[in-house]
């Protein structure tokens, strides 16, 4: 896969070079280039803002360097993929990851100031190219430089070959089973008065695998409410359901095959 990255502050991006994306790289199962968004620039200033038309706080950045810059690392061949980090942007989950891990190229274009000019996303949807203008989350950061080190992160670990153990991908939190995942526990089995439960020390999987559902469930339920309220019915099994009566969840009366509080 090819992504490339460009910013006003590309030495921001310098984590690639370690840890996971840094030995994709070393692999080459990932080209990963960053960009200065100012080597486009055509002024004696290398200017990327202005301010913006109607009035208002703050600077816009400029769709004319942006269009040099992403007109330039665009690989016209690629099924390639913009995307544009921004607090106005859809969440980005597990799904954006695995669907993004199957993209020839990712190009993220990195904002700072109030944003990028609107036509730039348009202009590239409207020339075909798939445009996804993404957040983090429910907060505001300076820049977009730290969404897309997220982004590439949730991204490059799925790429396959990218994990050691693709089993680890499995039963993760956000993964397919739409829980958060149960508590792990490791040597000693006695650490500041607290013991491991009994049930993973008795060597019987069914009930090791019951206990860990059990406690994904509970956990799903305190922490994520809204996944629980998302889960398939027919996902869970009759177990499941009755923990789920415990903790205050009944099939929906209305039968829409969810859960609601009872
Ligand atoms: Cl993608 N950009 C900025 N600037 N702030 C954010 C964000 C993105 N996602 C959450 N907050």
């Amino acid at each position: 896969m090819r992504v490339d990255v460009v910013s006003i502050f590309p030495d921001y991006l310098s984590v690639l070079d370690l840890s996971l994306v840094g030995k994709a790289r070393q692999r080459g199962l990932l080209d990963l280039r960053v960009h200065d968004l100012r080597d486009w620039t055509t002024d004696r200033h290398r200017t990327v803002d202005d301010t913006p038309f109607g009035g208002g706080a703050g600077m816009v950045m400029r769709p004319d360097v942006w269009g040099l810059a992403i007109d330039e690392v665009l690989d016209g061949a690629a099924g390639a993929h913009l995307i544009v980090p921004t607090p106005s942007g859809e969440v980005f989950t597990q799904r954006h990851a695995e669907s993004l891990a199957s993209a020839d190229q990712l190009v993220f274009a990195c904002g700072r100031y109030e944003g990028i000019d609107a036509r730039v996303a348009e202009h590239y949807r409207d020339a075909g190219v798939t445009v996804h203008e993404l957040s983090i989350g429910d907060y505001v950061l300076n820049g977009g430089e730290v969404a897309s080190l997220v982004m590439i992160e949730a991204v490059a670990r799925l790429i396959p070959g990218m994990v050691g153990n693709p089993d680890s991908l499995v039963e993760e939190s956000h993964g397919a089973a739409g829980l958060l995942e149960y508590p792990v526990y490791t040597k000693p089995p006695s650490w500041a008065d607290l013991e491991i439960p009994e049930v993973l020390l008795s060597g019987h999987h069914a009930k090791i695998e019951r206990w860990r559902r059990d406690r994904a469930l509970e956990r799903t339920a305190q922490r994520r409410p809204d996944m629980i309220a998302a889960l398939p019915v027919a996902s869970l099994d009759k177990h499941d359901l009755a923990l789920l009566a415990e903790l205050g969840w009944v099939p929906d009366p209305g039968d829409d095959g969810k859960l609601t509080r009872a």
